[in-house]
């Protein structure tokens, strides 16, 4: 049993070996992949970070690698199958046989990694977890270039529409105000988010400037930014030209993501400025235009630069980088499975990101032929690796039963594992969720999971 561990964000350092990382929305009280028999590798990705000062939460926000050809296509996908092949190499050398199952796990990065395993080298693993998979990575990217200007951008009011943390704490709690209830339980989790209709003008304030517990009309158009979707007029990779808005509106908390500093800087400094601002501005310079001074904020997003300059590379990066293939017959064929897992309030990579990924698969494949090997969850008031729900579910024994023994995974219980929670909820397969009947709120039997096919 073996298992090719994904990175996270621009990659660029190793995970620790001991298998705990890789299980993405796992169970800490599991043991690790590694203690229950699983040889575990992964890799940078082809490039060691450069700010060796800086811990690696900062370190893999940097995209300067790029600049350098090679080191940027192995981000892409090149190194995937570099270290795949070199790992088999070795470990059939060590233990004198390929593995039993070979599983390739991860989360946002890893996720999209995962998703370029599974559309690439379909042959190569029996078993993919794609957690948050940032698998529509340059529109992702666009996204954020796109949200960084609404934030940074003077309005026609001469203010800019940037969310101080008081504002982002504001816009949470009135969402949570108005939709914690409606699925049964006031419990800080909104667990239908489509049943969530919550109109940020209501939190306007009445002379649209910037005054306390109200936005600003520039700062209600940067919510708008976050809520809706990035739309090309050119297609990318695989003929998507989108990517989803986020569940701002919808129980997704920006609190924490928008920085500190009112202004933007060049270039952004990591933690001070808005992580959209650092991912987007580091695609756009280092991936895109090799421009190391090109100014993010007057990029057009839609059109790719004045007469579509920039559309080659964009789709020169998207068809190196991105996921997304439709069509996985070549994988489902040779017994894989696919667990995609998402939380309703992630603010790094959109829900519906996976939503849209997996409707696309059924469009393709079938509802029958992807319920045989794919299976799509969203986890309620779980952000991007944490958050109000910090979701933990065996789901290394999940792909388990189901790559071993046949046995599909349906309902499953997640827990909460953020400290002094001892709460577990259904995990409800899409499109269901998980209604609250009545009875001891912490325990997943009080809960239905609502409104499936
Ligand atoms: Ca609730």
């Amino acid at each position: 049993m073996w298992m090719d561990v994904g990175g996270g964000a621009f990659d660029g350092y190793l995970y620790q070996s001991d298998g705990l990382r890789a299980t993405v929305v796992g169970d800490k009280r599991q043991p690790a992949p590694l203690e229950r028999g699983y040889a575990t590798f992964g890799s940078d990705s082809g490039h060691h970070h450069h700010y060796l000062f800086l811990p690696d939460a900062v370190n893999v926000l940097s995209a300067k690698f790029a600049l350098n050809d090679e080191q940027r296509k192995n981000f892409a996908s090149g190194s995937l199958k570099k270290a795949h092949d070199v790992a088999m190499a070795l470990m059939k050398a060590r233990y004198g046989a390929g593995p039993t199952r070979m599983y390739f796990v991860g989360g946002s990065t890893g996720g999209r990694e995962a998703m370029n395993v599974v559309d690439r080298w379909p042959e190569d693993y029996g078993g993919v977890i794609a957690a948050y998979a940032a698998w529509n990575q340059i529109e992702s990217d666009l996204q954020y270039i796109r949200i960084s200007q609404a934030m940074y951008t003077k309005g026609p009011d001469g203010k800019s529409g940037w969310l101080p943390p008081g504002k982002t704490k504001l816009l949470r709690d009135a969402v949570l105000n108005a939709c914690d209830a409606q699925d049964g339980l006031k419990d800080g989790i909104v667990s239908d988010p489509a049943d969530c209709r919550f109109d940020a003008a209501t939190l306007r304030c009445p002379d649209g400037k910037d005054h306390k517990r109200c936005l600003s009309d520039g700062q209600e158009r940067t919510v708008t930014a976050f809520a809706t979707p990035q739309v090309s007029d050119f297609a990318v990779e695989n003929g998507i030209r989108s990517e989803p808005g986020y569940n701002v509106l919808r129980g997704a908390s920006l609190v924490g993501t928008t920085g500190l500093l009112r202004h933007p800087s060049h270039p952004p400094i990591p933690l001070l400025n808005s992580f959209y601002y650092l991912a987007g501005d580091g695609v756009l310079r280092f991936f895109l235009t090799k421009d190391v001074h090109f100014d993010t904020l007057t990029f057009d997003t839609k059109t790719g630069g004045p007469g579509g300059k920039w559309i080659p590379g964009i789709l020169q990066q998207s068809a190196e980088d991105d996921g997304g293939l439709a069509d996985l017959s070549a994988f489902e064929r040779r017994g894989g499975k696919l667990l995609m897992i998402h939380g309703t309030a992630d603010s790094t990579i959109p829900t519906d990101a996976s939503v849209f990924l997996y409707q696309r698969i059924v469009k393709a494949m079938g509802q029958l032929r992807t319920d045989g090997f794919a299976r799509l969850y969203l986890i309620p008031g779980y952000g991007h690796g944490q958050g109000v729900f910090d979701a933990g579910v065996d789901t290394v024994g999940v792909l388990d039963a189901w790559v071993d023994k046949g046995i599909a995974p349906a309902r499953l219980v997640v827990s909460d594992q953020n400290k002094g929670a001892a709460r577990t909820r259904p995990m409800c397969v899409w499109p269901s969720w998980p209604r609250y009947l009545g009875g001891e709120v912490n325990a997943a039997a009080s809960f239905t999971c609502e409104g499936g096919r």
